[in-house]
């Protein structure tokens, strides 16, 4: 099977990262094509890949599949065991997972995925809200289940929380210890962390996202 998934850059782009790492979790051999975000004429690239007109996009056998979730479902069908296994921890796995596609909107537009940033500068309060809640989301699974990750073993839900991890990391957001371990669980992985070492490298720079709290 032939696969190309279409990225943002490496350092913004949360929803790439998503697939990315379920491709590389599924052991799926896959080529990546990176559109630089936010340079004139992007957003006519990305409309020419799906109607969405938004990354990340996966081309199997010349169609073109955009959205992150739909992605990583693609991808359960094709390998087992990126849900967990327990059909009780697999819907509530995809409930969470929804969440984090769906919600955490002051979290997503106060403090954008940035790879390269570390600052402790002062967030607006909503955007804490919703961190408090994800911290709570995640100490109340982490307790259910023995594992370094949510259902244990690494899941898709784990993708969809890893983005958010890095940005605890970045703006220095308030955490327990329990989701502290998770978060550095989740940026030690090896294939994040190969995602990470392209983004130290990136040429790209976004201001908009580069001025948020500096
Ligand atoms: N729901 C979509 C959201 C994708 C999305 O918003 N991607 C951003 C990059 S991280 C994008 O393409 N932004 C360009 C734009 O909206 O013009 C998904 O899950 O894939």
């Amino acid at each position: 099977m032939s696969l190309k998934l279409y990225i943002g850059n490496y350092n913004y782009s949360s929803w790439s990262l998503r697939p990315w790492l379920v491709l590389r979790k599924a052991e799926l051999p896959f080529e990546t094509e990176v559109i630089d975000l936010d340079v004139p004429g992007f957003k006519d690239k990305l409309l020419s890949l799906s109607d969405e007109g938004t990354v990340p996009v996966l081309e199997v056998k010349g169609e073109r599949l955009p959205d992150s979730l739909v992605i990583s479902e693609f991808c359960a069908k094709a390998v087992p065991n990126l849900w967990p296994k327990n059909e009780a921890d697999k819907a509530e796995a995809r409930r969470v997972t929804k969440l984090m596609h769906e919600g955490f909107l002051n979290l997503r537009a106060e403090a954008p995925m940035n790879l390269r940033r570390r600052t402790s500068k002062s967030v607006p309060q909503a955007c804490l809200d919703d961190a408090a809640a994800m911290v709570e989301l995640w100490d109340e699974l982490l307790s259910r289940h023995d594992g370094a990750f949510l259902f244990n073993d690494w899941s898709i839900a784990d993708a969809f929380y890893t983005p958010a991890a890095t940005r605890f990391a970045s703006y220095d957001l308030p955490r327990t210890a329990r989701s502290d371990t998770y978060i550095s669980e989740l940026m030690a992985d090896r294939d994040f962390q190969d995602w990470e070492a392209e983004a130290f490298i990136e040429a790209h720079i976004i201001l908009e996202t580069d001025k948020v709290n500096q």
